[in-house]
């Protein structure tokens, strides 16, 4: 076993040593740029599955230490993987679905070991009235948190615990897991407090720029920032740059995008949006992603080679990221789900890549899977 790690550690040394004479600037990489520069490379090799709670519950099941719909439906487990923080603000144990802060922190680090990538959103609760993401009652909570605002000082603390939470994300040995951060999501639509009808344009890049300055002061070097609006259908540059933080602000254009209703419109309004963020990701050098997507309890049984995957082709996005698995209301793939065979027929073409697709398949000495020694 010694033996083993010695030669782990002498070929990793090495494998630095000679990596640093070619490329000298390689060594200065953050975390976040590094991701940055993964995501951009493997958008080559294909679709990136991803899935919101991956391993705390399915349609099925919930809480089973190591359980993954996807991993029994495929084999593998999805090679992003989605987490909230919301109620972390309150310091609430668990999040906002019940699920333990503990074992969102250790899935993280799990994620991030095997070669994973993560992505973190929030739904705050509502920082004027105390109600949920959704309490869209009060015009002035937005207003009411910029500097200045009665509940400025509050909304700082908020900020403090998240922050607090992601620099707790780091492997025993190693450098700090790098981050997919997607805030203030959906912002075009109404329905959270941070949306068209809770405050202005400008009020939301005000919003936008203190948190994204704050978080940035305390982790400077392991967040990629994802603007994530909701599907839109028609957007113009002049619409989309309403809201839009910035080119310095974001490195990930998203676009959250479910099937609500019928699937003609579905599919020409996440076309439109596509190739409307598409162009703008390529002009303005960003990334791409479906953030959010899926049909509810999955009535299509081929809704992802069908529906879903002939309108993503043509672009290039880094992964799509289907929503939670839930008992009540399910998005992801699953053995439980009508979509099975669908699925797992797109994971055997490879038209959909998990994990070991994305993460170095380096074997050690006694065959164990040392993908987590190269990513510390
Ligand atoms: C929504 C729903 C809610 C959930 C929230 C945060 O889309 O799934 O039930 O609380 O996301 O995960």
């Amino acid at each position: 076993m010694k033996k083993t790690i010695l030669l782990l550690l002498a070929a990793t040394l090495l494998a630095t040593t000679s990596c640093q004479r070619e490329t000298p600037k390689f060594q200065y990489r953050t975390q976040s740029e590094k991701l940055i520069a993964r995501m951009d490379s493997l958008r080559n090799n294909g679709l990136l599955y991803g899935h919101q709670d991956d391993t705390f519950y399915g349609i099925t099941w919930q809480w089973d230490a190591g359980r993954s719909d996807t991993h029994e439906l495929v084999g593998d487990y999805p090679a992003v993987m989605g987490f909230d923080l919301g109620g972390l603000e309150r310091s609430e144990k668990n999040n906002l679905d019940g699920v333990p802060f503990d074992r969102i922190e250790s899935e993280i680090i799990a994620h991030y070991k095997r070669g994973g990538i993560v992505t973190l959103s929030w739904h705050p609760r509502n920082p004027a009235t105390n109600g949920s993401a959704w309490d869209v009652s009060d015009t002035t909570v937005v207003a009411s948190i910029l500097p200045g605002g009665k509940n400025h000082e509050r909304f700082v603390t908020w900020m403090r615990k998240l922050t607090n939470f992601m620099k707790k994300l780091k492997p025993v040995r190693g450098r700090s897991v790098p981050i997919i951060l997607r805030p203030f999501h959906e912002a075009n639509g109404g329905w959270f407090w941070w949306g068209t009808k809770c405050c202005t344009d400008e009020q939301y890049k005000q919003l936008w720029a203190m948190f994204q300055d704050f978080v940035n002061a305390e982790l400077p070097n392991n967040i990629v920032w994802s603007y994530s609006p909701n599907l839109q259908g028609n957007w113009t540059e002049e619409e989309f740059m309403r809201r839009y933080p910035g080119n310095d602000r974001v490195q990930l254009l998203g676009c959250d995008a479910y099937q609500w209703e019928d699937e003609k419109s579905f599919i020409t309004q996440l076309d439109a949006d596509l190739e409307f963020l598409d162009h703008f990701a390529r002009e303005n050098h960003k990334l791409l992603a479906v953030t959010e997507c899926g049909i509810r309890n999955s009535p299509t049984p081929d809704w992802w080679s069908r529906v879903l995957l002939p309108v993503l082709s043509p672009y290039s996005i880094c992964y799509c990221l289907a929503w939670r698995n839930w008992h009540v209301e399910h998005f992801g793939a699953s053995v439980d789900a009508s979509t099975a065979d669908d699925f797992r027929e797109l994971k055997a073409k490879r038209k959909l890549l998990f994990l070991k697709d994305i993460a170095p398949q380096i074997y050690d000495a006694s065959g164990r899977n040392s993908a987590e020694i190269i990513w510390l």
